[in-house]
Protein backbone atom coordinates (compact mmCIF):
# COMPACT_ATOMS: atom_id res chain seq x y z
CA UNK A 1 0.00 0.00 0.00
CA UNK A 2 1.27 4.03 -0.69
CA UNK A 3 -0.28 6.58 0.93
CA UNK A 4 0.54 9.66 -0.13
CA UNK A 5 0.65 13.10 1.65
CA UNK A 6 0.67 16.86 1.15
CA UNK A 7 1.51 20.13 2.58
CA UNK A 8 1.71 23.33 1.49
CA UNK A 9 4.45 25.65 0.86
CA UNK A 10 4.19 29.23 2.94
CA UNK A 11 2.24 31.88 1.63
CA UNK A 12 0.38 35.25 3.12
CA UNK A 13 3.77 36.49 3.74
CA UNK A 14 5.01 33.51 6.05
CA UNK A 15 7.99 31.56 5.74
CA UNK A 16 6.76 28.27 6.36
CA UNK A 17 3.71 26.36 6.86
CA UNK A 18 3.38 23.61 9.28
CA UNK A 19 1.23 21.90 6.84
CA UNK A 20 4.28 20.60 4.93
CA UNK A 21 6.74 21.14 7.94
CA UNK A 22 5.01 18.22 9.88
CA UNK A 23 5.41 15.88 7.08
CA UNK A 24 9.07 16.28 7.36
CA UNK A 25 9.42 13.97 9.71
CA UNK A 26 6.84 11.78 8.69
CA UNK A 27 8.70 7.52 8.35
CA UNK A 28 9.19 6.49 5.21
CA UNK A 29 6.71 3.46 5.93
CA UNK A 30 4.09 2.87 8.58
CA UNK A 31 3.19 -0.68 9.14
CA UNK A 32 4.02 -1.93 5.80
CA UNK A 33 2.60 1.35 3.72
CA UNK A 34 5.29 3.51 1.93
CA UNK A 35 4.17 6.78 2.89
CA UNK A 36 4.94 9.29 0.25
CA UNK A 37 5.11 12.82 0.68
CA UNK A 38 4.43 16.20 -1.29
CA UNK A 39 4.88 20.05 -0.91
CA UNK A 40 2.10 21.55 -2.87
CA UNK A 41 2.43 25.48 -4.21
CA UNK A 42 -0.60 27.62 -2.74
CA UNK A 43 -2.09 28.47 -6.39
CA UNK A 44 -4.94 28.00 -7.81
CA UNK A 45 -3.39 26.78 -10.95
CA UNK A 46 -0.30 25.06 -10.15
CA UNK A 47 -1.24 23.45 -6.54
CA UNK A 48 -4.17 21.08 -8.37
CA UNK A 49 -2.05 20.75 -11.13
CA UNK A 50 1.21 19.35 -9.48
CA UNK A 51 -1.49 17.46 -7.32
CA UNK A 52 -3.22 15.39 -10.24
CA UNK A 53 0.89 14.93 -11.61
CA UNK A 54 1.25 13.20 -8.10
CA UNK A 55 -1.61 11.02 -8.12
CA UNK A 56 -0.77 9.65 -12.04
CA UNK A 57 2.63 9.10 -11.05
CA UNK A 58 2.88 7.47 -7.96
CA UNK A 59 -1.31 5.74 -7.52
CA UNK A 60 -1.50 5.94 -4.07
CA UNK A 61 -4.29 3.85 -2.70
CA UNK A 62 -4.77 6.79 0.11
CA UNK A 63 -4.24 10.35 -0.11
CA UNK A 64 -4.22 13.13 2.78
CA UNK A 65 -3.76 16.49 2.06
CA UNK A 66 -2.85 19.09 4.42
CA UNK A 67 -3.16 22.83 5.23
CA UNK A 68 -2.54 25.10 7.25
CA UNK A 69 -5.87 27.23 8.60
CA UNK A 70 -4.33 29.70 11.36
CA UNK A 71 -7.20 30.36 13.03
CA UNK A 72 -8.21 27.03 14.04
CA UNK A 73 -7.79 25.22 17.55
CA UNK A 74 -7.68 21.92 16.35
CA UNK A 75 -6.61 19.23 13.75
CA UNK A 76 -9.86 19.34 11.66
CA UNK A 77 -10.48 16.98 8.88
CA UNK A 78 -12.50 18.59 6.44
CA UNK A 79 -15.97 16.72 4.93
CA UNK A 80 -16.29 18.29 1.63
CA UNK A 81 -14.58 20.60 -0.95
CA UNK A 82 -16.86 22.73 -2.98
CA UNK A 83 -16.55 23.83 -6.58
CA UNK A 84 -15.93 27.51 -5.82
CA UNK A 85 -13.08 30.08 -5.32
CA UNK A 86 -13.73 33.07 -3.40
CA UNK A 87 -9.76 34.15 -2.40
CA UNK A 88 -9.62 36.70 0.51
CA UNK A 89 -6.01 37.11 -0.49
CA UNK A 90 -3.89 36.55 -3.63
CA UNK A 91 -2.47 33.19 -4.22
CA UNK A 92 1.39 33.08 -4.92
CA UNK A 93 1.60 33.34 -8.72
CA UNK A 94 -1.14 36.81 -7.97
CA UNK A 95 -4.59 35.20 -8.61
CA UNK A 96 -7.34 36.31 -6.93
CA UNK A 97 -10.85 34.57 -8.20
CA UNK A 98 -13.76 35.70 -6.56
CA UNK A 99 -17.03 33.94 -6.72
CA UNK A 100 -15.65 31.70 -9.25
CA UNK A 101 -16.39 28.48 -10.22
CA UNK A 102 -13.14 25.58 -10.37
CA UNK A 103 -14.23 23.23 -12.98
CA UNK A 104 -17.05 24.64 -15.27
CA UNK A 105 -20.07 22.00 -15.28
CA UNK A 106 -18.47 19.89 -12.69
CA UNK A 107 -20.83 18.91 -9.35
CA UNK A 108 -21.37 21.18 -7.16
CA UNK A 109 -19.34 19.07 -4.51
CA UNK A 110 -17.17 16.20 -3.35
CA UNK A 111 -17.35 14.31 0.09
CA UNK A 112 -14.42 13.42 1.41
CA UNK A 113 -13.87 9.49 1.58
CA UNK A 114 -11.54 9.39 4.32
CA UNK A 115 -12.94 7.69 7.44
CA UNK A 116 -13.56 10.60 9.73
CA UNK A 117 -15.42 9.30 12.46
CA UNK A 118 -13.16 6.59 13.28
CA UNK A 119 -9.89 9.62 12.72
CA UNK A 120 -11.41 11.47 15.14
CA UNK A 121 -12.06 8.83 17.80
CA UNK A 122 -8.18 7.79 17.06
CA UNK A 123 -6.59 11.38 17.39
CA UNK A 124 -9.28 11.67 20.38
CA UNK A 125 -7.88 8.94 22.31
CA UNK A 126 -4.35 9.73 21.44
CA UNK A 127 -5.12 13.13 23.72
CA UNK A 128 -4.39 14.98 19.85
CA UNK A 129 -7.28 18.23 19.48
CA UNK A 130 -9.10 17.30 16.55
CA UNK A 131 -12.94 18.61 15.39
CA UNK A 132 -14.79 17.77 12.18
CA UNK A 133 -14.90 20.71 9.65
CA UNK A 134 -17.93 20.80 7.55
CA UNK A 135 -16.13 23.92 5.91
CA UNK A 136 -12.98 24.11 3.69
CA UNK A 137 -13.30 27.60 2.93
CA UNK A 138 -13.06 28.38 -0.68
CA UNK A 139 -9.06 29.12 -0.77
CA UNK A 140 -6.54 27.25 -2.31
CA UNK A 141 -7.36 24.20 0.35
CA UNK A 142 -10.94 23.78 -0.84
CA UNK A 143 -9.48 23.43 -4.53
CA UNK A 144 -7.09 21.27 -3.77
CA UNK A 145 -9.38 19.15 -1.88
CA UNK A 146 -12.13 19.28 -4.98
CA UNK A 147 -9.71 18.40 -7.32
CA UNK A 148 -8.46 15.67 -5.53
CA UNK A 149 -12.01 14.08 -4.70
CA UNK A 150 -12.78 14.67 -8.38
CA UNK A 151 -9.60 12.16 -9.35
CA UNK A 152 -10.30 9.78 -6.19
CA UNK A 153 -14.03 8.99 -6.01
CA UNK A 154 -14.52 7.04 -9.17
CA UNK A 155 -11.50 5.56 -8.08
CA UNK A 156 -13.39 4.13 -4.49
CA UNK A 157 -9.63 4.91 -2.57
CA UNK A 158 -9.65 6.94 1.04
CA UNK A 159 -8.94 10.65 0.21
CA UNK A 160 -9.26 13.79 1.85
CA UNK A 161 -8.18 17.05 3.36
CA UNK A 162 -7.10 17.74 7.09
CA UNK A 163 -6.40 21.66 8.40
CA UNK A 164 -4.09 21.85 10.99
CA UNK A 165 -3.60 24.99 13.42
CA UNK A 166 -0.69 27.32 13.66
CA UNK A 167 2.57 25.57 15.21
CA UNK A 168 2.35 27.99 18.38
CA UNK A 169 -1.42 26.48 18.91
CA UNK A 170 -0.47 22.70 18.66
CA UNK A 171 3.29 21.67 18.46
CA UNK A 172 4.71 20.04 14.82
CA UNK A 173 5.49 17.12 16.81
CA UNK A 174 1.75 16.23 17.59
CA UNK A 175 0.82 16.79 14.07
CA UNK A 176 3.61 14.58 12.39
CA UNK A 177 1.83 12.21 15.29
CA UNK A 178 -1.74 12.97 14.10
CA UNK A 179 -0.38 11.42 10.56
CA UNK A 180 1.72 8.82 11.84
CA UNK A 181 -1.80 7.57 13.60
CA UNK A 182 -3.91 8.21 10.16
CA UNK A 183 -1.53 6.01 8.21
CA UNK A 184 -1.79 3.01 11.08
CA UNK A 185 -5.87 3.54 10.74
CA UNK A 186 -5.63 3.67 6.86
CA UNK A 187 -3.48 0.25 7.16
CA UNK A 188 -6.12 -1.72 9.03
CA UNK A 189 -8.80 -0.11 6.71
CA UNK A 190 -6.83 -1.61 3.76
CA UNK A 191 -7.31 -5.52 5.67
N1 LIG B 1 -3.84 27.01 3.75
C1 LIG B 1 -4.59 27.73 2.75
C2 LIG B 1 -3.88 27.48 1.46
C3 LIG B 1 -2.55 26.95 1.83
C4 LIG B 1 -2.65 26.59 3.26
O1 LIG B 1 -1.78 25.98 3.91
C5 LIG B 1 -6.07 27.37 2.76
O2 LIG B 1 -6.61 27.02 3.83
O3 LIG B 1 -6.72 27.48 1.71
Amino acid sequence: MKILFTGFAPFDGGTSNPSFDCLRALPGSVDGAELVTLELPVSFAAGPRVLLEALEREQPQAVVCLGLAAGRKAITPEKVGINFANARIPDNDGAQPVHGTLVEGGPDAFFSTLPLRQLLEVWEQAGIPAELSCTAGAYVCNSVLYHLMAWATPRHIPAGFVHVPSRETLPLSEMTRAMVLAAELLVRGQG
